[in-house]
């Protein structure tokens, strides 16, 4: 029983070594290699090519190695069998990092003092909001939502939700659904962006989601951080809004097109943050483990974890 390791954009022989090592008595190849289409009866994916997967008669199971699946689910030829996602306790904690570092940078302006610094210029700066007057909104109450929200919280921010369904989350405040969109956006002063990339919130981060959000709050201008998908982003909404002043910073792990083009406005704009998508990196350790569990539960007649929902996208 082999396992397929298919995957673009990583480095495969690194993946194909750690799952041999993890996967003892198992043959673990790459796509493209010598192999027999027929010994394969998993495969890993990180943005396999579309219909690579199609001419594998005794597959069982794909696993994603992202949290997000936008990847897999965008081929049309993807065989008709369970697909896991990635809930690792490692991509979350890194993920959670990644949010809280940029909040704390926000509030702290940090970036401001950076350029102070360059400038050998020391200004008496008494004006620092507390995080508690801060308002941090998640969108998408999953995995990382939830996990960010939690450490945002023990920082101090206010902190509040939205999801596709309704929640009830020790002090966040939640909010749901397209009735529950307004009212989140209009109390949030940063908004993170936790959300998967589905046909629903495709290009969802667009200049009416960005106008909404509040114009009253102590940073004076809102800020976004989106490290969910750049597909849930319309680029040109948010320089447009950086330029009228709607929004004061964009921070940004993901892009419409990745990597980023050297072309793009984004790169050298002084109101943003780019980042390669890398909030939250999938460790090949970890999201190992997890797959040889995924294995032994499946060739022990036990169900999967984390299966996506594909009708719903995630
Ligand atoms: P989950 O599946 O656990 O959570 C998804 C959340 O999004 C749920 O709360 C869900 O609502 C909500 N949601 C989905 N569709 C909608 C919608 N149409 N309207 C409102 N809410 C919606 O995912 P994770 O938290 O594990 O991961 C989130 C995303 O983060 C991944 O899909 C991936 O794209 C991204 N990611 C990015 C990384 C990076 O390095 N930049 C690393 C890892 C992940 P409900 O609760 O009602 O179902
Ligand atoms: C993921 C990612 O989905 O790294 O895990 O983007």
């Amino acid at each position: 029983m082999s396992v397929l390791v298919a995957v673009t954009g990583w480095d495969v022989a690194h993946w194909v070594e750690r799952f041999q090592r993890l996967l003892p008595g198992r043959t673990v190849v790459a796509l493209g290699g010598d192999y027999d289409p027929a010994s394969i009866h998993y495969a890993v994916s990180w943005k396999h090519p579309a219909g690579s997967l199609s001419q594998l008669p005794n597959l069982k199971a794909i696993f994603s190695l992202g949290a997000g699946v936008d990847h897999l689910l965008n081929d049309p030829h993807l065989p008709d069998v369970p697909v896991t996602r990635v809930v690792d306790a490692d991509l979350t904690a890194r993920m959670s990092e990644y949010v809280v570092m940029h909040a704390l940078m926000v509030l702290r302006q940090q970036r401001r003092y950076q350029k102070q610094q360059a400038q050998t210029l020391w200004l008496d700066d008494r004006d620092q909001p507390a995080a508690q007057d801060v308002r941090v909104g998640v969108m998408g109450l999953g995995v990382l939502g939830r996990d960010a929200l939690h450490k945002l919280k023990v920082m101090g921010f206010s902190v509040s939700g939205w999801s596709r369904s309704a929640h009830h989350i020790d002090g966040v405040t939640c909010f749901s659904g397209e009735d529950g969109l307004k009212p989140f956006l209009a109390q949030t002063d940063i908004l993170v962006v936790l959300l998967p990339l589905t046909p629903d919130t495709k290009g969802m981060i667009n200049k009416d989601v960005l106008k909404g959000l509040a114009q009253d709050g102590a940073l004076q201008k809102p800020v976004l951080i989106n490290a969910g998908r750049g597909g849930l982003q319309n680029e040109v909404d948010i320089l447009a809004c950086l330029e009228d002043g709607s929004l004061g910073e964009a921070i940004l792990d993901v892009f419409e097109t990745e990597p980023l083009p050297a072309a793009s406005p984004l790169w050298t704009h002084p109101c943003v943050v780019v980042s390669p998508h890398n909030a939250a990196m999938s460790a090949p350790d970890a999201i190992g483990q997890l797959v040889a569990r995924q294995i032994g539960r499946m060739e022990q007649g036990q169900p999967l974890l984390h299966l996506v929902e594909m009708k719903r996208g995630y």
